[in-house]
């Protein structure tokens, strides 16, 4: 079953939806396959986020992410990345569709509540990333 992988990023933890984060991931049919908290240091943010270090927000962005706790989590469906990304919606909370989780919880561009990743082989990247291969269930 195919695989992507998921972020409550530190505005959404602080501002408490964790909760209801996962249960909308429940709800919108994904299997939950690993899942923890963590606090992500300055340089893990920067090596997670390397594809965009020439971009004028990464700074901002890679100290917003090491800032408070996240939740990682790997999840599974049919069409795993895609679904995942229709269910967050649009990168600019502004420009999300209603009902996702963008534009229920996220602020801005930058503290945007979520992250999916873009692409199969991102998501095995990614979830190799965060996750041992002990913490995540068959
Ligand atoms: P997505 O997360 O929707 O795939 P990307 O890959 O374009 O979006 O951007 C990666 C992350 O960089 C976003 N999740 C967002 O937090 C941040 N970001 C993107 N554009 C901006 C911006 N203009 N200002 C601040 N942060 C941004």
């Amino acid at each position: 079953m195919p695989r992507t992988f998921a972020m409550i990023k530190p505005d959404a933890v602080q501002a408490g939806n964790v909760g209801n984060i996962v249960a909308h991931i429940q709800t919108a049919g994904f299997r939950i396959v690993g899942m923890k908290l963590v606090q992500i240091s300055l340089q893990q943010a920067q090596r997670f986020y390397q594809v965009h270090a020439q971009r004028p927000f990464y700074g901002e962005l890679v100290e917003f992410m090491s800032s408070g706790p996240s939740v990682v989590l790997a999840l599974e469906s049919e069409n795993a990345v895609q679904k995942w990304r229709d269910t967050i919606g649009a990168t600019d909370p502004a420009e999300a569709a209603e009902g996702t989780i963008r534009k229920l919880y996220a602020e801005s561009k930058g503290r945007n509540a979520v992250h999916g990743s873009d692409s199969d082989e991102n998501a095995a990247i990614e979830i190799a990333f965060f996750f041992a291969g002990t913490e995540l269930v068959g």
